[in-house]
């Protein structure tokens, strides 16, 4: 069974975020690597995009309710970003920042599952800019709430902090398995209409 409890398959691709959509001047463009580590680094486009490649078809559960089947995502593997790193040992955590400040926090362990990537293509295709151009997180086993869009770097932080959308009121792991949508408030939160 791919398809999680509540959820509901589309062949669309919506569009979700908050914010405006970036128009990046790519010579300006960097990737920071920083918090619990040895030395932080922080890598220009041309230094991102030399990084080596993997290729994962995995699934999108949106807490929306809809589910995209059979996406394939051309990226950066997330431990070929840690490695680039020396990660100290009480680093558990990682918050991913992106465009405007925008934040999703993973647990180390959800961060460095063997399909995250940091996804450049989809279905063989440059990411369109609503989709996250140039560069957006993707961590199939968990909301796409998680999968953060115009991603500019990760922090390794000893504690879990809440992102974006945990901030509001979304779970701070989000396993669409266990639908860990919400947060612990007492609120009955309203989803916006199927797509
Ligand atoms: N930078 C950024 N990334 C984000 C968001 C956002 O508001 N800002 N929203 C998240 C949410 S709630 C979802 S469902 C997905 C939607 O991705 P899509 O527009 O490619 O379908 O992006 C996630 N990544
Ligand atoms: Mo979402």
């Amino acid at each position: 069974m791919r398809i999680p409890p509540g959820q509901k398959a589309t062949k669309k691709f919506p569009i979700l975020h908050d914010g405006e959509v970036p128009n990046y001047d790519l010579t300006k463009w960097t990737f920071r690597v920083y918090g619990m580590v040895e030395e932080e680094k922080v890598l220009d486009y041309e230094e991102f995009m030399a990084l080596p490649r993997v290729r994962i078809v995995s699934d999108i559960h949106c807490v929306t309710k809809w589910t995209r089947l059979d996406n394939q995502w051309e990226g950066v593997s997330s431990r070929v970003i840690k490695d680039i790193v020396r990660v100290d040992d009480g680093a558990k955590f990682v918050m991913i920042h992106g465009f405007a400040g925008f934040t999703a926090n993973l647990s180390l362990e959800d961060f460095l599952a063997d399909d995250v990537l940091f996804a450049i293509k989809h279905n063989g295709k440059e990411l369109t800019p609503e989709h996250g151009y140039p560069l957006r997180l993707v961590v199939p086993r968990l909301y796409f709430w998680k999968s953060a869009k115009w991603a500019e770097g990760v922090e390794f932080t000893r504690e879990d902090k809440p992102g974006y959308w945990e901030q509001r009121d979304y779970h701070m792991r989000g396993d669409p398995w266990k639908e860990e949508r919400f947060g612990d408030s007492k609120f009955q939160r309203l989803y916006p209409e199927d797509t």
